[in-house]
């Protein structure tokens, strides 16, 4: 069963993934399967794209089937809600539509216990800068994946530095092209590969300082 949800999130199959997944879980397995299932769908749709035998639509479709089977998906991995240990906004640089991992990521923050603040995808300096006023959030993560919108990630850090924001949270970057060495060359706080790491490294930024109020 778990082939034929990787088969269907890979082909963007809309119609059948809902009751694979359903199917999937009456026979007992579990949500964290069934989403590992779907990320190797949409791994094999990258990798034909990346042959150039799959094109945009079906990249979209793909992602699509992916974000369907997640709806479902999610509201059974939560955890009952707890106090939150921190604020972190979130998004996806700016030209950069990516949203699946960086919505993992955030799914994964929440389900730690953190307030998530999600600004969604093709984020603005600007965007990035009036959010971290208003939000006063003690971290804030940066998602890109593409290598030409990576670069945007170093901007935000420099809006921030400029509006006088920087000292006051830790910022985390992630994302396919983005690596600790790309991280540490454009002096963000912390570098993830995946959702779990992300949740690690988020911790341990929050348990090393709490920086105060941004105004
Ligand atoms: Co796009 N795309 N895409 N795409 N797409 C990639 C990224 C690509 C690698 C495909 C390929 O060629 N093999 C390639 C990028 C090449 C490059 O830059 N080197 C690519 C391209 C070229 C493009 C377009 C330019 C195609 C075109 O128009 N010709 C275009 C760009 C649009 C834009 O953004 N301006 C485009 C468009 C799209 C769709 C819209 C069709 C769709 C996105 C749908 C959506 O997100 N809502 C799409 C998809 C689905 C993909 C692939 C197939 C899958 C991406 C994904 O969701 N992966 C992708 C190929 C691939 O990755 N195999 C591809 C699953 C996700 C869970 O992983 O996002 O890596 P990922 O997130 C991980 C980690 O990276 C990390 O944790 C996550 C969970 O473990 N992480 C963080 C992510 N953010 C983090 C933040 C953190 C910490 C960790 O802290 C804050």
């Amino acid at each position: 069963m778990a082939d034929r949800i990787r088969i269907a999130v890979a082909e963007g199959d809309l119609y059948e993934i809902e009751g694979l997944l359903r199917t999937y879980l009456e026979d007992g397995e579990t949500p964290e399967g069934a989403t590992q299932a779907m990320l190797h769908g949409l791994q094999d749709c990258g990798e034909r794209f990346e042959k150039g035998v799959a094109f945009l639509p079906e990249l979209t479709a793909s992602g699509e089937a992916f974000k369907l089977g997640m709806r479902m998906l999610e509201p059974l991995m939560k955890g009952s809600p707890r106090e939150h240990q921190g604020t972190v906004v979130l998004g996806t640089v700016r030209g950069d539509v990516h949203d699946i991992g960086k919505n993992l990521v955030g799914f994964m923050l929440e389900s730690a216990g953190l307030r998530v603040i999600d600004l969604g995808v093709d984020v603005s300096e600007d965007r990035f800068a009036s959010a971290v006023r208003d939000y006063s959030p003690d971290c804030l993560g940066l998602s890109a994946l593409l290598t030409t919108t990576m670069l945007g990630m170093e901007q935000v850090i420099d809006t921030l530095k400029r509006e006088g924001l920087r000292e006051r949270l830790k910022v985390i970057v992630g994302g396919a092209p983005v690596s600790q060495r790309f991280g540490e060359r454009i002096a963000a706080d912390g570098y993830a590969s995946d959702a779990p790491s992300a949740v690690r490294v988020v911790r341990a930024m929050l348990g090393k300082t709490r920086p105060g109020p941004a105004g």
